[in-house]
């Protein structure tokens, strides 16, 4: 019976190929990612999971965690991944948001999120790995072993839910976009004709597994061509340049690149055989662009794409991969470049919002209807928040952000949702969030603080906001001023504080 996300990306006939590498030396083949996606189907459907159910995972990067993903796409549950550096109180809003029945964590964390999952009336269930048999005890992958390896997938269509990945917003408010099984099919398939991924490749996969980036385009690209993977627990330095001479190709965030370009070690000789480096996520910049062509001969292929959407745009792999542009749109996805205010479509090398149509973009938000009537237009476009213009050769460029909106290393931050934390601190009258450069992140947060009166503590309040959110949107610097500046209609004038600390990661 059909299942439109599993059959697709399992159109691959060869079971006994490996699919991935494991950092601790073991394989797993095709045929076992069937098997053990099977057996944690049959789990979850013991744990009473039922089709369209949203099943919350918080679990280290693992194969095991990929197999959850696919056990949920067969059992028909909406798969909703978080990051690990999501904090108890940030999981407790997913949660309760998403109404998830299930929740899947760490074993390590089990104490501390046990109430947070049952006060949201969600099972919990810690994933476990099949590497120590002590430690997977009674976990969801110990359940697993003891279930059957084949499973009647649930039948789903092409508009059916598949996931649920939530983005931060402008209003501080986290929001689930809702992905179907044809959204995630439909990109993923351009994806991998395009930049002509076969059986025969093998891609370094060093991102993380719950964003669109390392979960989408790196593991459904990678099966539906029935390649393989050197699956590592995370990005090193280290890890890249020791598995790179046996890899093809490698998806990253501008990040990877700057790091490799740092690293005597990452010579031409090491990326010599490498077939294709692909960037996303967050801006390349040129000169990176060029600085890595200097150093191995390759040029980057630079794509652009978002949570919502999947991917929008690419550099060609035959044609000009222009530096400082995102290429063209995707077959099957219409862009156009519009004036904000009116929507109406601007000509070619003119500035404008970056609107999106096709099979990739989202059906809407999660339980916020008038949110996702906002961000489309009538016509079905949706209005990414990015503003950019087509060049003269069809290229499309990204110029800014519509949106107040910080990426650091590739991760999203919203400068509200770390505003209001700050505002409620001792002593802050008022904050402002800004991103600014930064050589490793590309851009990083700086917090700008008005005290209540002169003694504001920061060392305080820096201790005090650890738990309140994740690490990576914590600002790396924060400043006091007597009082922030504003336009003539009150408004905080974020360039004004963007150009003040522009140099503060750099001096
Ligand atoms: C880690 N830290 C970060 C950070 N990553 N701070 C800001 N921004 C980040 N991205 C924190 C750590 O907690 C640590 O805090 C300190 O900064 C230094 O950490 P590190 O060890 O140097 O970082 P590392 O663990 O190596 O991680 C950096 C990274 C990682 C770039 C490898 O952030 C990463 O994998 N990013 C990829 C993000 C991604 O996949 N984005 C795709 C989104 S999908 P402390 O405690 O030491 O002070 C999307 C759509 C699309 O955008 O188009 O693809
Ligand atoms: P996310 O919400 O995490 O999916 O992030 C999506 C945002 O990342 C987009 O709206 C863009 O602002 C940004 N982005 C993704 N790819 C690129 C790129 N190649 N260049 C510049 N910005 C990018």
């Amino acid at each position: 019976m059909a299942n439109h996300l599993f059959d697709g990306l399992f159109s691959n006939p060869d079971v006994s190929k490996p699919l991935a590498q494991l950092h601790d030396g073991r394989w797993y083949t095709y045929q076992d990612a069937l098997d053990v996606s099977a057996r944690f189907a049959n789990v979850l459907v013991v744990l009473g999971v039922q089709p369209g159910d949203r099943v919350a995972v918080q679990v280290p990067k693992s194969m095991e965690a990929v197999m959850v993903y696919l056990a949920c796409v067969r059992a028909g549950a909406v798969f909703l991944p978080l990051n690990t550096a999501y904090t108890a109180s940030e999981v407790d809003y997913f949660l309760s948001d998403a109404v998830a029945s299930l929740f899947i964590c760490d074993p390590v964390n089990a104490d501390e999120l046990k109430a947070v999952a049952a006060s949201n009336g969600a099972k919990l269930e810690t994933l476990g790995v099949f590497v120590n048999e002590d430690i997977s005890a009674g976990t969801f992958a110990d359940k697993g072993l003891s279930a059957s390896p084949s499973f009647e997938n649930v039948v789903r269509g092409a508009d059916d839910l598949a996931a649920i990945l939530y983005t931060s917003g402008t209003t501080g408010r986290s929001k689930g976009a809702m992905l179907s099984h044809e959204n995630l099919l439909s990109n993923s398939k351009e994806l991998c004709a395009l930049w002509r991924f076969t059986a025969d490749d093998v891609l370094l996969h060093a991102l993380p597994i719950f964003h669109t980036h390392g979960l989408f385009v790196a593991i459904n690209v990678n099966l539906i061509a029935g390649a393989s993977m050197i699956f590592l627990p995370a990005f090193t330095n280290d890890a890249i340049i020791e598995n790179m001479p046996k890899a093809t190709s490698m998806m990253g965030v501008p990040t990877f690149y700057t790091r490799l370009l740092g690293d005597d070690r990452f010579t031409s000789e090491l990326a010599a055989h490498m077939r294709l480096f692909i960037s996303g996520s967050a801006p390349l910049l040129a000169e990176t662009h060029v600085e890595f062509e200097e150093r191995t001969g390759k040029r980057i292929l630079e794509r652009y794409g978002m949570t919502e959407t999947n991917m929008n745009t690419s550099n060609p792999y035959d044609g000009e991969r222009k530096a400082g542009t995102v290429g063209f749109p995707l077959p099957g996805v219409s862009l156009r470049i519009c004036d904000a205010t009116t929507g109406q479509e601007l000509p070619n090398g003119e500035v404008g919002s970056i609107e999106v149509k096709g099979d990739n973009v989202f059906s809407g938000y999660w339980k916020m209807p008038e949110k996702t009537a906002e961000e489309f237009r009538e016509d079905g476009f949706f209005i990414t928040g990015d503003l950019g213009i087509i060049d003269e050769d069809g290229y499309v460029q990204i110029v800014g952000r519509g949106k107040d909106l910080i990426i650091s290393g590739g991760y999203n931050i919203y400068p509200k949702e770390i505003e209001l934390v700050l505002d409620e601190q001792e002593g802050v009258l008022e904050s402002a969030v800004v991103g600014v450069p930064h050589p490793d992140f590309g851009e990083s947060v700086v917090g700008v603080l008005v005290g209540q009166n002169n003694n504001l503590d920061c060392d305080a309040i820096m201790a005090n906001i650890k738990d309140k959110m994740a690490r990576f949107k914590q600002p790396k610097l924060l400043m006091v001023v007597d009082e922030l500046p504003r336009n003539t209609m009150g408004k905080v004038q974020k360039n004004v504080l963007r150009e003040t600390y522009k140099d503060v990661f750099s001096e």
